[in-house]
């Protein structure tokens, strides 16, 4: 049964309109993008659910805090505003802002990965994995099984498999590791929470073998909001009280602050030891800026601080997760395999199973993506072998993701029920002519992130 919509804990005081272009307008626009949704134009897009970052509506306390915003070069007020934030919620003895979560990525990498080495984690989301390898290193992915397996519903399906760890790190030795990950909640996986008992664990294992362990932070707040709804004695602790128990096992994190911080720009870059900060400030000025606004301006920096708490709010959590169990529930419904149970930022639909005639390395999920928008201007992105297959340097083999999936990530309070309703209508209609429905081909593609400027052609 579909659960009910949760209303909305705020009211809607600016609009912003859109509209949904003619068939043959969706068509010409698919045409001219090289059919990647990523190269159409917004205003040719009725519902997009490209991306929860940096695309959800900033509260009245936001844009308030905007206005506050000190464009010191150096030592401003709004820096210090949010450091008193992330000082509080994360706990961290040091930190940077930095302009989005990939540059935290990129000066964490710059600072601790050497060519060869490689970096643990659940899963590692699509920039983190290219930082890694653009300095040389290897992403490495040790998820629990049950995340791939899409009909599963362990309660913490983005946890790490702690014996694949320990038999990694064994295996390829101390010294080939200069930090371990997690991503928290674990996107590439569906938006799936990783539990206080796994990051327990996970920090025992870092630590028992010297390896620095850092969060990918971006959504830790849905975790810490799941881990309060499903894990036994969080039920009566705070999400702000969980979040803190968490980041005391980790000697660091990044974070994009686009998602869980509800900001349109804005990244974070946290660490304990005094050596790496010297070094990641070095990084930051020579890539950001000077470490007290690194790469953002004074009011972003201010919308942050003021984000960072919005995010922790349990009205709005509950009504978020809410959000995303009903689209996924409406999909189940009309008999769209999505990964259960639904993820904190999205609902991830099964692209494999809806077109089981299209093989991987034809794109099934690309090919729903550009399905969705031709029958309904919706926008989703592909989460399966164009963001993820990779050609391996030692073998020379194609290495392809266990699954095929087409992310729908709801942005933070922009659309309403009857945005996911129209969603869920128009898979339906997609579903009842799956059959015909053909994969793709690239006629670009570039080495490291594809997907976001690769060309198809319609097999
Ligand atoms: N995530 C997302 O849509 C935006 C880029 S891909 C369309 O999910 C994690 C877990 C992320 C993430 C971005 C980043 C990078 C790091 N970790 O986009 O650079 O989901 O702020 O963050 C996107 P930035």
């Amino acid at each position: 049964m579909t659960p009910t919509y949760p209303p909305e804990p705020f009211r809607i005081k600016v609009t912003e309109p859109i509209r949904l272009i003619p068939r043959e307008a969706r068509e010409a626009a698919l045409k001219e993008a090289g059919y990647n949704l990523f190269l159409m134009k917004a205003e040719d897009i009725f519902i997009d659910l490209l991306t929860d970052s940096g695309t959800g509506a900033m509260s009245q306390e936001q844009w308030a805090a905007l206005m506050r915003g000190d464009e010191s070069y150096a030592g401003a007020r709004s820096f210090h505003r949010l450091k008193s934030a992330v000082d509080d919620i994360f706990g961290f003895k040091h930190f940077v802002p930095t302009h989005q979560g990939r540059a935290a990525e990129n000066i964490l990498a710059a600072c601790l990965v050497k060519p060869g080495q490689y970096v643990p984690s659940n899963m590692h989301f699509d920039t983190t994995d290219a930082n890694i390898r653009a300095r040389g290193g290897r992403p490495v992915n040790l998820v629990i099984d049950e995340a791939h397996d899409p009909g599963n519903r362990h309660p913490f399906k983005g946890n790490m498999d702690i014996a694949k760890l320990r038999a990694f790190i064994e295996k390829v030795g101390v010294k080939n590791i200069p930090l371990g990950m997690v991503t928290v909640t674990n996107n590439a996986g569906g938006g799936q929470p990783v539990s206080m008992e796994n990051l327990k664990a996970i920090a025992k294992v870092y630590r028992e073998y010297g390896i620095p362990f850092f969060i990918d932070a971006a959504r830790y707040a849905e975790n810490c909001y799941f881990i309060k709804q499903r894990e036994p004695g969080y039920e009566n602790k705070s999400v702000k009280e969980i979040a803190r128990e968490m980041f005391a096992l980790a000697d660091g994190m990044c974070m994009s602050a686009k998602k869980d911080a509800i900001v349109n720009i804005g990244g974070l870059l946290c660490v304990n030891d005094e050596t790496l900060f010297q070094n990641v400030k070095n990084e930051l000025i020579l890539r950001e800026g000077f470490p007290t606004y690194g790469g953002l301006a004074g009011r972003d920096l201010d919308a942050m601080a003021v984000g960072l708490y919005e995010g922790l709010d349990e009205d709005y959590l509950a009504y978020r997760l809410g959000q995303t169990a009903y689209l996924a529930s409406r999909l189940t419904e009309a008999g769209i395999p999505t990964i259960q149970p639904a993820g904190g930022h999205g609902v991830y639909v099964n692209a494999g199973a809806v077109f089981p005639h299209i093989p991987n390395y034809e794109f099934p999920a690309q090919a729903l993506a550009v399905e969705l928008y031709r029958e309904g201007g919706i926008r989703g992105v592909e989460i399966g072998s164009v963001m993820f297959a990779y050609l391996d340097p030692e073998t020379n083999e194609w290495h392809y993701p266990k699954l095929e999936l087409l992310r729908l990530a709801i942005p933070r309070r922009t659309y309403t029920q009857s945005h996911l309703d129209y969603v869920a209508d128009t898979l339906a209609k997609i579903k009842s002519r799956a059959a015909s429905v053909r994969g793709y081909k690239f006629t670009y593609a570039p080495e490291l992130l594809r997907h976001f400027t690769a060309r198809f052609e319609p097999l």
